[in-house]
């Protein structure tokens, strides 16, 4: 058998989303060192030292503070590095400051990086930033993977449960396309035990039609921007899902995410968006060719479009 070599994660960008996202890693063992860079140096430094003394509680994993060529050895980089929504603000609207972010961070990152480690962008608006992050490093799409609508398919199955009264693990729903205002819930393909929801509910005698699915879906899309506005940001979602993330990619699961990859949706040519892939040491290759409804699918041309236009108008 192989030996597996101790991981390593590095992460660009030390703030809340850097922080939490270690703190997750560092308690489920996921990674043998995590190093931290960030312009604001003794906030990495900070940072570094408090999550260092939690290793001793639950595993010898080596946490530093570093430089861009720490990237080098490591299987993946995080990026989330950027401004973060204020109350009010829209993901889009953070789009020219951490694009130009990225501009100077991902090109430092790729000089140094190993010519098979993986990119996870999480800095919003992360399909626009996933994108970024494959032109300004030189890496084919697949190994740039965004965040993408994970985190709101999470939130959906989460709110479904909640409704139904089901472990959201038993549920299995996905929301597609931006991860913003054009997201689009699957409904078609959501199902419980294998039936589709309409048809549990209904064996179920459960009271759930159009206007509870609206509302469930508007939660769902509200949710970020609500506890932006309660307590300023959103954290342990986002650490959880670039757990999970990161461990698909180091144990080579072939595990199928929601997540941003650089390709060719609805027609729309080369442009970042989230239908479920199959996450695994090469990153996220292979795309799941979902069977969508009309409405689904116009949905993602809308939203491929709105990316699209995003994207030309930064590069311009
Ligand atoms: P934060 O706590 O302000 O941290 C951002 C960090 O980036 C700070 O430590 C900055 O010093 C650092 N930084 C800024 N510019 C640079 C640079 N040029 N080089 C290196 N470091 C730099 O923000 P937070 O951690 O809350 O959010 C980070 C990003 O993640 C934002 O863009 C958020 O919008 C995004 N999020 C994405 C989520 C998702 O679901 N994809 C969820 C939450 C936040």
């Amino acid at each position: 058998m192989a030996t597996q070599q101790p991981v390593k994660v590095a992460i660009i960008g030390a703030g809340y989303v850097g922080a939490t996202t270690v703190y997750a890693l560092l308690l489920s063992r996921a990674a043998a060192e995590i190093v931290l860079v960030d312009i604001d140096e003794d906030r990495a430094r900070g940072e570094a030292m408090d999550l260092a003394h939690a290793a001793p509680f639950s595993h010898q994993t080596r946490v530093w503070s570093g430089q861009y060529e720490d990237c080098a050895g490591a299987t993946v980089i995080i990026l989330t590095a950027g401004a973060n929504q204020k109350p009010g603000q829209t993901r889009t609207q953070l789009a020219e400051t951490n694009y130009n972010i990225f501009r100077e961070i991902v090109p430092r990152v790729a000089r140094h990086a190993s010519s098979e480690a993986v990119l996870v962008v999480s800095a919003n608006p992360v399909d626009v930033l996933t994108h970024a992050a494959v032109t300004f490093s030189g890496f084919p799409p697949h190994r740039v993977v965004g965040s993408g609508t994970s985190l709101d398919s999470a939130r959906f199955a989460s709110e479904l449960g909640r409704r139904l009264q089901i472990d959201a693990a038993s549920i299995h729903a996905i929301i597609i396309g931006e991860h913003g205002d054009a997201e689009i819930p699957v409904w078609s393909l959501a199902t419980v035990s294998g039936m589709h929801i309409r048809d549990y509910c209904r064996q179920a005698d459960l009271d759930f039609g159009d206007e509870a699915m609206e509302r469930c879906f508007e939660e769902t899309k509200q949710a970020a921007g609500r506890i932006i506005g309660l307590k300023g940001a959103t954290g342990y979602g986002i650490a959880a899902e670039l757990l999970r993330i990161v461990q698909a990619i180091v144990r080579n699961e072939n595990t199928l995410l929601p997540v941003s990859c650089v390709g060719s949706y609805a027609g729309v040519d080369d442009v970042a968006l989230s239908v479920p892939r199959k996450v695994n040491r090469d990153g996220c290759r292979d795309a799941v060719p979902l069977l969508l409804n009309e409405e689904e699918q116009k949905g993602l041309g809308e939203s491929a479009q709105k990316l699209k236009g995003i994207i030309d108008s930064l590069q311009s």
